[in-house]
C-alpha cells in the first residue's frame, strides 16, 4: 500500500482553496466520485490479500471519512458566505424616500383628453365608439363616400398614397375618419349611433396644418332622422364640451360629396384680450362640418335610402383642443416635450365624466 499522505494533503488543500460551491463539488467528484482518486484506491482492495486488505481498507476509509468531513465543513462555510453576500447585495434601505408613482408624474396629452371628453359626452347621448385602420383603401376613403373617380374633391384632400400592389390598387392614409362610418354601415344594421375618433392624414404642413391630425366624426342612421335631430345633437354636445349653459350656432350652406344638404357650423364667441368665450360676443368660430348622409353613400353601404336616412358630422380635434385649453400654437402638440406636457397635460386619474366634470 502506497503512502496516502500526499493524496490527503493535496485533497484537503484543494478543499480549503475551493472558492465556491461549484468548485468544491468538482473537488468532491475528483476524490469521491465514481472515477475519483479515493474511489480508485478502494477498487484496488479486491486484489489484495486478506491481511493487506484489512489494514489498507481501514486506512483508505479513514482518509475517505476525513475528506468527507472536510467537504461538509467547507460546504457549510461557503453556503453561509454566499447567503451573507446575497443579503448584503439585496439589502433595501427602508429609510430612502418612496419613488414617485407614474400616476403622479405622467400626463394625458390634451388631444387624448379632448377625445376622452367627447367620448363621455356622446356615450351619454347613447353613441358607441367605432375605430378603424389608418391605412385604408381608395374605395372606403373615397369611392363609397360618393367621391367619383377623377372628381376634384379627391384632389382637395392632399392624399398620401402608398405604391400600388400587383393588382394596381393603391392603399392610402385615410384623409378623414369617414371610412370608419362606411365600415360601420356595412357591418351593422340600423339604428346606428357612433362616433369615430382617430388620426387622419393630409399632405399639408404650415403654421396651422400638420400632416397628421385628429378628427372625431359622428353618424346617426335610422328610419325617421331629420336635420332637426342633427341640430339638437350638435347643440347639446357643444354646450357640454365647452362647459357653458347655452351656445348660439350658425349653419352656413356648404359642400361635401358625402352629404346633401351640407353645412358648416360656427359658434358665437367673443375674443377679448386673446381670450375666447362662448355663448356671448359678436364673433363666429368655425367648428365643424355636417349634413344629411347622401343617398348614394347609403346605397354604397347597403342601405335603402327610401327606408333609412341619417346625419353625419366631422370636426378637427387639434384646433378645438387649442381653443378650449388656451394653447397658442399647434406645433408643440407633436414635439413630445415633457416640459410642455407637464404644463398642458392632464392628470391620469382625473378622467373626464359628465357627473364629475369634464376638465376638472
Ligand atoms: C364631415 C362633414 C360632413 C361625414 C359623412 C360621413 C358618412 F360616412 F356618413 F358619409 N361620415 N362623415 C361628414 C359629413 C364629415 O366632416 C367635416
Amino acid at each position: 500500500m502506497s503512502d496516502l499522505n500526499p493524496l490527503e494533503a493535496e485533497t484537503l488543500s484543494a478543499i480549503a482553496a475551493a472558492p465556491d460551491e461549484a468548485a468544491l463539488e468538482s473537488v468532491r467528484v475528483g476524490a469521491l466520485g465514481k472515477k475519483g482518486s479515493i474511489s480508485a484506491l478502494l477498487a484496488t482492495l479486491g486484489k489484495m490479500s486478506p491481511d493487506e486488505r484489512k489494514s489498507a481498507g481501514a486506512e483508505i476509509n479513514a482518509l475517505k471519512d476525513k475528506v468527507s468531513e472536510a467537504l461538509g465543513a467547507r460546504r457549510t462555510l461557503l453556503k453561509d458566505a454566499a447567503l451573507e453576500a446575497r443579503l448584503a447585495s439585496e439589502r433595501v434601505d427602508i429609510t430612502l424616500p418612496a419613488r414617485e408613482s407614474g400616476v403622479e408624474t405622467g400626463r394625458i396629452h390634451p388631444i387624448s383628453q379632448v377625445m376622452d371628453e367627447l367620448t363621455a359626452i356622446f356615450a351619454d347621448l347613447g353613441f358607441s365608439i367605432a375605430e378603424g385602420p389608418d391605412v385604408e383603401s381608395d374605395d372606403y376613403n373615397f369611392t363609397k363616400l360618393n367621391f367619383p373617380e377623377g372628381h376634384p374633391a379627391r384632389e382637395m384632400h392632399d392624399t398620401f398614397f402608398f405604391a400600388p400592389n400587383e393588382a394596381g390598387e393603391r392603399k392610402l392614409l385615410r384623409t378623414h375618419t369617414s371610412p370608419v362610418q362606411v365600415r360601420t354601415m356595412l357591418a351593422q344594421k340600423p339604428p346606428i349611433r357612433v362616433i369615430c375618433p382617430g388620426r387622419t392624414y393630409r399632405c399639408d404642413s404650415d403654421q396651422t396644418h400638420t400632416p397628421m391630425f385628429h378628427q372625431v366624426e359622428g353618424l346617426v342612421i335610422d328610419k325617421q332622422v331629420t336635420l332637426g335631430h342633427l341640430k339638437w345633437v350638435l347643440e347639446e354636445s357643444c354646450k357640454a364640451f365647452f362647459e357653458v349653459p347655452s351656445v348660439t350656432m350658425r349653419f352656413r350652406p356648404s359642400f361635401f360629396p358625402f352629404t346633401e344638404p351640407s353645412m358648416e357650423v360656427d359658434i358665437q364667441c367673443s375674443r377679448k384680450g386673446g381670450e375666447i368665450r362662448f355663448g356671448e360676443g359678436d364673433d363666429w368660430l368655425e367648428i365643424l362640418g355636417c349634413g344629411m348622409v347622401h343617398p348614394n353613400v347609403l346605397r354604397n353601404c347597403g342601405l335603402d335610402p327610401d327606408e333609412y336616412q341619417g346625419f353625419a358630422w366631422g370636426m378637427g380635434i387639434d384646433r378645438i383642443a387649442m381653443l378650449k385649453y388656451g394653447m397658442p400654437d399647434l406645433r408643440p402638440f407633436f414635439d413630445a416635450d415633457v416640459r410642455w406636457l407637464s404644463h398642458y397635460g392632464f392628470r391620469p386619474l382625473d378622467f373626464p365624466t359628465l357627473a364629475g366634470g369634464l376638465s376638472g
